[in-house]
């Protein structure tokens, strides 16, 4: 016959060995030593198997409230080890906020995306809508569809990168300018029309003025009763507002273009005084002027290229390099700069991202 097991010292002595765990490992050791499969309240509890009736109820009782107990110290030991060990790493892995941030490169915005976002921006508030179109055309769009025959004499004039012979003997082009994409307006849309092309056009041409690639920005606006005053408007509207300028002098010269007729140069007035260019005003009379867009009224043809009836409707036009009004604007000498993808250049002619006027800054 088995002796009931002494209890109560078997539970000072196991609550003794949780107290003294000092690492939920240690802790876990004593757990396994006590009630793993041969721990020694296991191996007691088996032991009970000897004892008889009311002996065996109350060595049973106790061994289970020893059991109890010793189970709950863990318990409580464990979250004191647990916490303890989570102060530890904290201690450990403090963060010095007062440090300073460690700078972080940004890119910039190139100029010529800087001056075409303004662009939009502005025709955007006059109601234009943007269009675009593929950078490789074909000679329709580029050329026939806006009164330029062939063997006119503007296709040698525009300098055209022409892709290899196609089996029908044509040739794509890469876009001369952005007139194409308004051609492609008019073929998908019916009037009123008043949509701004901008994007890349391409001219075999190199020098201090001329890039092979450039940017464009021209509009049209198409309507029943649209007329020359609608034209000189807008573009006087246009140039106050991208140069910032409210009084800035805008002059329209007779000129030619084969898509519009009538065509005009537009001019604005500036200074050359000391030998520095400043666009504006300056109660000189303005005798110094800059050319900086072309403009006319769309030629009948044209409009009837693109599907429009030129009987019923009437429209005008507009274009300009991107690439040129940026560098008046932002006072940048040479053009080939632009294209140079000199991060240095960048950093000192470039646009902070938050410049541009962003939801950010709650427009
Ligand atoms: C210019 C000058 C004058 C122009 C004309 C057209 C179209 F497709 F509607 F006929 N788009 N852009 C135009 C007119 C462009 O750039 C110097």
């Amino acid at each position: 016959m088995t002796t009931t097991p002494d209890v109560t010292e078997l539970e000072s002595t196991l609550l003794a060995e949780v107290t003294a765990a000092d690492s939920l490992e240690a802790l876990e050791a004593v757990r396994v030593s006590v009630l793993g499969r041969k721990g020694r309240i296991t191996e007691q509890m088996k032991g009970l198997g000897g004892l008889e009736g009311e002996a065996r109820k109350a060595a049973g009782q106790s061994l289970n409230r020893v059991k109890d107990n010793v189970t709950a110290a863990i318990s409580a030991h464990q979250l004191d080890l647990e916490a303890a060990a989570l102060e530890a790493r904290l201690a450990g892995e403090t963060t010095d906020v007062t440090l300073p941030v460690r700078p972080r490169p940004h890119g910039r915005i190139h100029p010529v995306s800087q001056a075409m976002e303004e662009c939009i921006a502005i025709f955007g508030e006059m109601g234009f809508a943007v269009a675009e179109g593929p950078d490789i055309e074909d000679d329709f769009h580029n050329f026939t569809a806006l009164n330029i025959p062939p063997e006119h004499p503007a296709r040698q004039m525009h300098d055209t990168f022409y892709l290899p012979e196609r089996d029908d003997g044509s040739r794509l082009v890469l876009r001369t300018h952005t007139s194409p994409v308004q051609i492609r307006t008019m073929e998908n849309s019916k009037p009123p029309i008043r949509v701004i092309a901008p994007g890349r056009t391409y001219r075999s041409d190199s020098d201090a003025t001329h890039t092979p690639m450039f940017h464009q920005i021209e509009a049209l606006v198409v309507d029943e009763t649209t007329h020359m005053g609608h034209l000189k408007g807008c573009i006087i509207d246009f140039c106050r507002a991208f140069f910032g300028i409210p009084d800035l002098p805008v002059r329209f010269r007779p000129s030619h273009f084969p898509f519009t007729e009538p065509s005009m140069e537009v001019d604005i007035g500036c200074s050359r005084a000391g030998g520095e260019l400043r666009i504006g005003n300056f109660g000189d009379g303005a005798d110094n002027w800059l050319e900086i867009m072309g403009s006319g009224m769309v030629h009948p043809k044209v409009l009837e290229y693109g599907g429009i009836d030129p009987a019923k409707y009437q429209g005008f036009a507009f274009g300009m390099g991107i690439d040129r009004i940026a560098m008046l604007k932002y006072g940048i000498a040479d053009l080939r700069t632009f294209f140079d993808a000199d991060l240095r250049w960048l950093s000192h002619y470039g646009f902070a991202p938050l410049a541009v006027p962003s939801m950010v800054r709650g427009l």
